[in-house]
């Protein structure tokens, strides 16, 4: 079998929040790439990568180039492919553009993988199908006022999330401010729902030890990103200063710095985004240097795609349920009572929605 066509779309998706009908910025966009590969045997491959913000045109075309070196070439022989793909533009990267492009091919060439051999992507890796934990997230972020993110808390729990994410770290905030919003929402959801708190690395380390133990009675599930993401040093001092576990690793691109974070024990739990990871083969490496040393991975952003992969691996805990790309496909899994049931369909068990990647479409290319 052999690459024949290469498709990219730049996708200018609108930013809903289905979730809890919380968006912070209803008319924001978020912009994707998807990738599409075709062999000469008529299967078709998908992938979708991320975090390309102003330059997500030029990270379009990073996967549009990428892909035209793999034309003629066996789509099954993913480490030959990504080694040539390290050859050919791996400088640009590894922190990079080069590996956000890399991961979009990646998943594609599984997705062919899958529906070659006619399995779904968690059985492929060994997983055993039962549905996995997942947490809401994206519905309680911080630029939303008080009143909204308890609604949003309260909203979770009617339709049956047993776990949720919220954010702190807001603008114009005090620590005083800042614990009594992260204390009414523990207080909306009660006391058996798995609160997890993110604070996208926006404090220094020591407002990240002081509000670490001020937030240990609200007993978050973990708190995500506290301070600088290769601040290791600082990162391990948190881990064990700390009650609260720590969960670090979604700004982390590619297997090396999770080396450099674990070995520093700058983390409790390990989040793996795979766009940044270089794909599902680099996720799965990252997620067994962290069985090795005895921690748990949570995924980042992709429920789609990332259900597959907590699945599979033995030390998989939860699935971020983010909807942000859900609008993609004509068809999604929706959590149901904190869980996710993984598809029986080979592959990613995902199809693009065409007529949204054509509507939202910002640029579009074939080779
Ligand atoms: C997050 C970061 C970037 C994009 C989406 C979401 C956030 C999270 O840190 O963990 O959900
Ligand atoms: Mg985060």
């Amino acid at each position: 079998m052999k690459i024949e066509r290469v498709s990219t779309w730049a996708i200018a998706l609108p930013a809903d929040e289905p979730l809890a009908q919380a968006p912070e910025n209803p008319d924001a966009r978020r912009p994707v790439v998807a990738v599409e590969i075709t062999t000469d045997e008529g299967v078709v491959g998908i992938g979708v990568t991320f975090f390309g913000a102003a330059l997500t045109l030029s990270l379009r075309r990073a996967v549009q180039q990428l892909g035209e070196l793999l034309l003629g070439d066996d789509p099954a022989q993913m480490d030959a492919i990504i080694a040539k793909l390290n050859r050919a533009a791996g400088g640009s990267g590894p922190s990079g553009i080069f590996t956000l492009a890399l991961s979009a091919i990646e998943i594609a060439l599984w997705d062919i993988k899958g529906k070659t051999g006619g399995q779904p992507l968690w059985q492929m890796l060994g997983g055993d199908g039962a549905s996995v934990p997942t947490y809401a997230s994206g519905a309680m972020m911080r630029g939303l006022p008080l009143d909204r993110a308890l609604a949003s808390a309260g909203h979770l729990v009617q339709t049956g999330f047993t776990a949720m994410k919220f954010q702190l770290a807001l603008p114009e905030s005090t620590p005083e401010s800042e614990i009594e919003r992260a204390r009414l929402i523990r207080q909306t959801v009660g006391d058996d729902i798995e609160l997890m708190c993110d604070i996208n690395q926006l404090w220094s380390l020591d407002m990240a030890l002081e509000m670490g133990r001020r937030l240990e009675d609200i007993h978050l599930a973990w708190l995500e990103d506290p301070t600088a993401h290769d601040d290791y040093a600082g990162l391990s001092r948190l881990a064990s200063s700390l009650v609260t576990p720590i969960a670090v690793g979604e700004y982390l691109y590619g297997l090396t710095p999770f080396r450099h974070l674990i070995a520093a024990g700058g983390t409790d739990i390990v989040m793996i985004d795979p766009f940044r990871a270089g794909g599902i083969g680099a996720w799965l490496k990252i997620a067994r240097l962290a069985e090795e040393n005895g921690l748990r991975v949570v995924s980042h952003l992709a429920p789609e795609i990332q259900m597959h992969l907590i699945n599979a691996v033995p030390n998989g805990w939860t699935v971020e349920y983010m909807p942000w790309f859900h609008l993609l496909y004509e068809e999604v899994v929706w959590p149901q009572k904190g869980q996710l049931a993984l598809p029986k369909t080979p592959g990613l068990g995902l199809v693009f929605n065409k007529e949204i990647l054509d509507r939202h479409c910002m640029e579009h290319d074939v080779s």
